[in-house]
């Protein structure tokens, strides 16, 4: 490819992902194929993404479509693809799905052997599809922590997100990316449906250290607890800088408004609210995939308190409060969590 008479190699997720094998301690291909896989579903999942719009003539989720087969829900084809395709890696012995209540076991073949587990919510902000607002896959894999060749377990799934092996999402927007973590920095990959392949489109992504976007549901504004109203209040203040307050941008679609603010710079917050006491977004597949890739670009992730990928969860669809973003946003916010201004 040529821009302005420079030639540019166009770096293919697959080549990148053999370029970079070396950085996978002791993997010997493993991860490389559970992320060739993964792309693959992507792909699948990003076709009948862009073809929603046509439910008029595909036919809506229940109904019985031209060939006669049922028209799934989107996010129950998403899961069933990324499920059919990491089983098919036979790199990985079990999923845990937002979808799904208990864990999915790969309890045959190569995939009994797999060393790793998957945790995904494999369309969030599905709800948006209808109305054409970006959504996402998030994803985050271990390594197992039960007997290679035993069925996996629930604790290979509990595991603090400090012990992610890779992590990042999906965004089905205008275009489609991939961005991922494998604890060496963060890349991003934009889908060419030309060729069919993730190109290297946004190498090493770094968030700037602070920002001037704050993202967070401000229709709950009367449950936050009171340290988030100030800080509120705060972002709401002419900002001595720049004479403006900060800029309030919500898409209420978890993964594009944190690409967003990965890019720009700024701060996701969904705290505690009355319908969600203990906040809406789940721990091991939401959060700490997030969580993982915002650290890797040089950002923050904190359930209110301290470093949400410490916390040990409990339950496979534990909820937490998060705060993810630029760091001295999060660690700003954290001070007034911690010691609220009198109002
Ligand atoms: P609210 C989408 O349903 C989702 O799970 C996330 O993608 C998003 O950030 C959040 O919920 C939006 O929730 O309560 O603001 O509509």
């Amino acid at each position: 490819m040529s821009i302005h008479g420079r030639s540019y190699r166009v770096i293919t997720l697959n080549e990148f992902i053999i370029e970079r094998q070396a950085d996978f301690l002791h993997a010997k291909g493993e991860l490389s194929r559970l992320l060739h896989h993964l792309g693959v579903a992507a792909k699948i999942v990003n076709k009948k993404i862009n073809k929603a719009g046509l439910v008029d003539i595909l036919g809506r989720a229940g109904d019985v479509n031209v060939q006669g087969e049922e028209v799934q829900k989107l996010d129950v084809f998403a899961n069933e693809q990324f499920i059919a395709a990491l089983r098919a890696s036979g790199e990985c012995c079990g999923i845990a799905s937002e979808e799904d209540q208990t864990i999915t076991v790969f309890d045959e073949g190569l995939s009994r052997d797999g060393r790793y587990v998957f945790c995904m919510d494999p369309l969030d902000g599905s709800s948006n599809i209808e109305v054409n607002v970006s959504v996402g896959t998030i994803f985050s894999i271990y390594r197992r922590r039960s007997e290679p060749g035993t069925p996996a377990q629930l604790e290979d799934f509990l595991q603090p997100g400090t012990a992610q092996v890779a992590a990042g999402y999906v965004i089905y927007g205008s275009s489609t990316m991939l961005v991922y973590t494998t604890g060496n920095g963060v890349n991003g990959f934009t889908l060419d449906p030309s060729i069919g392949e993730f190109c290297l489109s946004h190498p090493d992504i770094k968030t700037p250290t602070s920002g001037r976007i704050y993202s967070l549901n401000e229709g709950n504004h009367v449950h936050f607890p009171e340290g988030v109203k100030a800080y509120i209040r705060h972002c709401q203040k002419d900002d001595p800088a720049t004479g403006r307050p900060y800029t309030s941008r919500y898409i209420g679609s978890l993964v594009s408004d944190f690409h967003r603010n990965l890019l720009k710079g700024g701060i996701f917050i969904y705290p505690p609210t009355g319908a969600a006491p203990k906040g809406k977004l789940r721990l091991v597949y939401e959060c700490n995939p997030i969580a993982f890739v915002a650290e890797q670009a040089g950002g923050r992730a904190s359930d209110g308190v301290g470093r949400i990928l410490e916390r040990k969860p409990v339950d496979l669809h534990e909820r937490v409060p998060f705060f993810v973003g630029s760091r001295d946003m999060v660690s700003e916010a954290e001070r007034f969590l911690a010691d609220p201004p009198p109002r």
